[in-house]
């Protein structure tokens, strides 16, 4: 398959831009159950100024340190962090302590293990690396290496890692797909197996209960992907549950982050991550304009991030152009 570079700029585009979105229209639910979640879905059609938190805070901090280094350098990315994120915008305790501490100049292989002495299984490594799936996604090697160096920074736990790594992986082949061709969940979830071989067990269970529901064709209720798979704040409970919302409901990128909040739980974050994909596979010009106009804009914010994303194409075009 080969996509045309402008139509890979939009997948860029819609990756980042389907993050912010997921996560701006997610934050307002995050920490309900999933019944109080579907009884105030409501308030997606309401329009205001919508606030990012960490998880696009944390995005566009990681591409822009990709955009610097041409890749995942994590002594520039941990500069990054200390000097670009806002610790006001939902962050939880682990990652706070950790990038206090490379604010105070600890080096970026000093602070993963502060608060949880065998580091995080937090889904804060998951919730940034989509500019890992999109540089990568032509290299799934290189793409799996680079997800863990990224999350050793701040999650060094093997689940926080390789939650990294099945989101990375699930933006990448999403933007490898030409949404125009028919749509292989199947071969999705084969290539996710793959990429996951070797990793905790937990994600290879996950990935069976994926295939299994994928199997029925059916659409679960939330209930029961809540039961399956989880909506937690826990890298293992929230990846595999915006891998299969994504996966049943790309295109439609409105639907797929509805039925992301309407799990509840770690609602900014799955709708985040399940931006992240469907952005990625169907791009940025099918992305709902009446939603990304009620974005923040600003010193980091809507214009910031478009910007971004086209810079983190150009780094990528820059090194495949010569190579
Ligand atoms: N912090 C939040 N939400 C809290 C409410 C925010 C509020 N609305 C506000 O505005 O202030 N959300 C953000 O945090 C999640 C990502 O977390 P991250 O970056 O992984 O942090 P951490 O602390 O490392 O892990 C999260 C929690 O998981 C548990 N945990 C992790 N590892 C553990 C271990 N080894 N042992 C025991 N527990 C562990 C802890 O409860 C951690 O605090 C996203 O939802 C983002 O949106
Ligand atoms: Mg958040
Ligand atoms: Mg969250």
């Amino acid at each position: 398959m080969s996509l045309s570079p402008d139509f890979l700029r939009d997948k860029f585009k819609g990756a980042i831009l389907g993050c912010f979105l997921g996560d701006a229209f997610g934050s307002g639910f995050e920490g309900m159950d999933p019944e109080k979640a579907r009884f105030h879905m409501d308030d997606l059609s309401k329009k205001f100024t919508r606030s990012y938190t960490d998880d696009t805070d944390m995005t566009l901090a990681l591409a822009e340190s990709m955009i610097q280094s041409g890749g995942v350098n994590p002594e520039d990315i941990s500069k990054q962090f200390s000097l670009t994120c806002d610790l006001t915008r939902g962050y939880a305790i682990g990652t706070i302590k950790a990038i206090l501490a490379l604010k105070a100049g600890m080096k970026w292989y000093e602070v993963a293990r502060i608060v949880f002495k065998d580091g995080s299984f937090g889904n804060g490594a998951a919730m940034r690396v989509s500019p890992v799936g999109l540089f990568y996604h032509d290299d799934l090697e290189g793409l799996r290496r680079a997800a863990v160096e990224q999350a050793n920074i701040t999650h060094v736990h093997p689940l926080g890692q390789w939650g990294a790594v099945m989101q990375a992986c699930t933006v990448g082949l999403a933007v490898s797909q030409d949404p125009e061709e028919p749509f292989r969940k199947e071969q999705m979830v084969t290539d996710l197996r793959e990429i996951l071989w070797g990793g905790p067990i937990e994600y290879v269970k996950a990935l069976n209960k994926i295939e299994e529901m994928v199997a029925q064709g059916k659409k679960f209720h939330s209930r029961e992907i809540v039961q399956h798979l989880g909506n937690g704040v826990e890298a293992h409970l929230s990846v595999p549950s915006a891998c299969y919302l994504a996966l049943m409901h790309r295109p439609d990128f409105c639907d797929a982050i509805r039925a992301a909040i309407s799990l509840g739980g770690d609602t900014d974050t799955i709708a985040g991550m399940v931006g992240a994909i469907v952005g990625a596979h169907v791009g940025e010009k099918k992305l709902p304009a009446e939603w990304i106009e009620q974005l923040e804009d600003g010193a980091r914010g809507l214009s910031f991030a478009k910007n971004l994303a086209d810079r983190l194409f150009e780094a990528w075009w820059k090194i495949h152009q010569t190579s």
